[in-house]
C-alpha cells in the first residue's frame, strides 16, 4: 500500500510530487506551485482537440498546446515521418558546407508558400532563437550595406518575441525585463495598436493611423539612420490577441520603406492558417522584409523555427560576403524538417486555411458575438481561429474590476470546467487548433459562458 508520504511510482500523486520536488517550470510562482496540495495537472493523451489528464478527465485544448497544435493531437503520419527519418538519418548539421535533404526541401517549399519576396530561410528550434536570429541578421545586413550604425529596433509594448535574453528585449513583457537587465541597450517600445484599452474614443481606423505615427516618431527620436528593423507580431498573441485596424500594418510598412528601417513580421502564433490565410501578413497587405516561424510549422510535434529572409537581404548576405557568425546546433535538424514538411503537407491536403477562413473561423466570430451581451462581456473580437473576450466591470467605459483579478478568475473556472484558454491581464483569449469542428465550437464557448457566470458571481457582478 502507497503511503502519503510515498506514493507509487507512475501514479498522479507521483509525478506531482517529484514535479514539485525537481522540475523548475516556465513562467511558475515556484513558492505557490511547490506549496499547493493540488500541484500541476498532468496531461498524458491527446487526440483531436481533446486532452486527457491522469485521473481520467476529458479536456477541450481552446488554446492548441500553447497556440501551437495546427492540426490537432494524434497525426500517425507525422510520427511517421518523425520515425523515418530517424532512422534514415536522425541528425546531421549544416554546419562546414554540409546539407541534408529534409531541410533543402523545406526550404524550398517555405520560399513557396510564405508571401511574395521572402526565398530564403535561416533555422533554429524555437521562435526565441529564430528572433535572435533576426537581430543578428538586420545588424549584419546594413554592416555589409556600409550602415553598420544601424542597430536598433522597435517593438511594441504587450509584443512577446520569445523568453532569451534578445527576443526579451524586442518583448515588451515589462515583468520579463525589469530586475534581469533588460532590455539590453538598443530596443525601444511604442505603444501596442490597442483599441480597446487604448483607443481613446477615436474611431479605430483613425486610431490605427495614430498607432502607426508613434513608429514614426519613435523611428525619428532615434535617428532613422540608427533604426535596424522595426518587428511586430501581426496579431499580438500572449499580449492579449490585440487584433489591429486594417489601417495600422499598411501605415506601419510605409514609414519603415520611408525611413529605410527593416519590417519583420514575427509570425510564431499567426503562421500556418492560424488567421484564415497560411500567413497574417497576407490578411493585413504588408510584404515583410523578414518573417519568423515556429510552432505551427510543425504543429508543436517536434522543436523547429524559421527565419524567412527577403530576396534582396539574401542577396547582400551571397554578393557582400563575409562569414555570417551564428547558427545552432539543431539549425535545419533533418528530424524536425521531415516533420514539417509532413505537417505543411496535412495543411495543404486538409483543405484546413480555407476552412478557417471560410467556415471555423467565421463560426467562432458568430459564437463569441453571442456572448458579448453577458454582464461582464465589453469586447469579442477574432480573426480566423484565434479570439478573444474581455472581461470588464464597465462596458461603457471600459473600465476593469479592481485588481486585475476577472481574467485569472476565468482562467481557473474554465480550467475546471475542462476547458483550456489562457487569461492575460482581463482577456480570455483562444486558439484552438485549425482541425476543431463546428460543433466543438459550440461546446467551447459554451463551456466559456458558463465560466463567465462563475466569474461574474464571484466579482459580484450581473
Ligand atoms: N514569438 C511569438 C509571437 C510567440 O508567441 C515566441 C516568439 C517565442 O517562441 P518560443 O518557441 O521560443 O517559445 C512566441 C512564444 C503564452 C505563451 O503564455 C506564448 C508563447 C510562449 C509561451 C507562452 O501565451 N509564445
Amino acid at each position: 500500500m502507497p503511503t502519503r508520504d510515498k506514493p507509487a511510482r507512475n501514479t498522479t500523486a507521483w509525478w506531482r510530487e517529484a514535479d514539485r520536488k525537481h522540475q523548475l517550470s516556465p513562467f511558475t510562482d515556484y513558492k505557490q506551485l511547490k506549496g499547493s496540495e493540488a500541484g500541476a495537472r498532468i496531461i498524458t493523451r491527446a487526440e483531436g482537440v481533446w486532452l486527457n489528464d491522469s485521473e481520467g478527465a476529458r479536456l477541450l485544448d481552446g488554446m492548441a498546446g500553447l497556440w501551437c497544435v495546427n492540426v490537432g493531437y494524434g497525426r500517425k503520419e507525422l510520427a511517421e515521418a518523425a520515425y523515418e527519418q530517424m532512422l534514415e538519418l536522425p541528425y546531421y548539421n549544416t554546419f562546414f558546407k554540409t546539407a541534408t535533404p529534409p531541410p533543402v526541401e523545406l526550404a524550398e517549399k517555405l520560399a513557396e508558400i510564405t508571401p511574395a519576396g521572402l526565398d530564403m530561410v535561416f533555422y533554429g528550434s524555437s521562435g526565441s532563437e529564430s528572433n535572435d536570429t533576426v537581430v543578428r541578421l538586420a545588424r549584419f545586413y546594413w554592416k555589409l550595406r556600409g550602415k553598420p550604425e544601424k542597430q536598433q529596433f522597435v517593438s511594441r509594448t504587450y509584443a512577446y518575441h520569445g523568453s532569451t535574453m534578445a527576443s526579451a528585449s524586442l518583448g515588451g513583457m515589462t515583468p520579463m525585463q525589469e530586475g534581469f537587465g533588460l532590455p539590453l541597450p538598443g530596443f525601444h517600445h511604442v505603444d501596442p495598436p490597442y483599441w480597446y484599452d487604448f483607443g481613446d474614443g477615436l474611431d479605430p481606423e483613425e486610431f490605427g493611423r495614430r498607432a502607426a505615427k508613434q513608429v514614426e516618431d519613435k523611428i525619428l527620436e532615434i535617428g532613422a539612420d540608427k533604426v535596424a528593423a522595426f518587428i511586430g507580431e501581426p496579431i499580438q498573441g500572449a499580449g492579449g490577441v490585440i487584433i489591429p485596424p486594417d489601417s495600422y500594418w499598411p501605415e506601419v510598412q510605409r514609414i519603415c520603406r520611408k525611413h529605410e528601417v527593416l519590417l519583420v513580421a514575427d509570425e510564431v502564433i499567426t503562421g500556418f492558417g492560424r488567421t484564415g490565410h497560411l500567413f497574417a501578413s497576407e490578411h493585413f497587405g504588408i510584404e515583410p522584409d523578414m518573417m519568423t516561424l515556429a510552432k505551427g510549422i510543425t504543429s508543436g510535434y517536434i522543436p523547429l523555427s524559421a527565419v524567412m529572409v527577403s530576396g534582396a537581404i539574401g542577396r547582400t548576405l551571397a554578393e557582400e560576403g563575409g562569414e555570417f557568425f551564428h547558427g545552432y546546433t539543431y539549425s535545419g535538424h533533418p528530424t524536425a524538417c521531415a516533420v514539417a514538411l509532413a505537417n505543411i503537407a496535412i495543411i495543404e491536403r486538409e483543405d484546413l486555411v480555407r476552412k478557417v477562413r471560410e467556415e471555423t473561423g467565421p463560426h467562432l466570430a458568430k459564437r463569441l458575438a453571442e456572448l458579448a451581451d453577458h454582464p461582464i462581456v465589453g469586447e469579442v473580437r477574432s480573426l480566423g481561429l484565434i479570439g478573444a473576450v474581455e472581461l470588464v466591470a464597465d462596458k461603457k467605459t471600459h473600465a476593469r474590476f479592481p485588481g486585475g483579478r476577472a481574467g485569472g478568475l476565468c482562467r481557473d473556472h474554465c480550467f475546471a470546467n475542462d476547458v483550456v484558454l489562457r487569461a492575460v491581464r482581463d482577456s480570455m483569449v483562444m486558439a484552438p487548433p485549425l482541425t476543431i469542428s463546428k460543433e466543438e465550437i459550440d461546446e467551447l464557448v459554451s463551456r466559456l459562458r458558463t465560466c463567465l457566470d462563475l466569474t461574474a458571481k464571484d466579482l459580484g457582478a450581473g
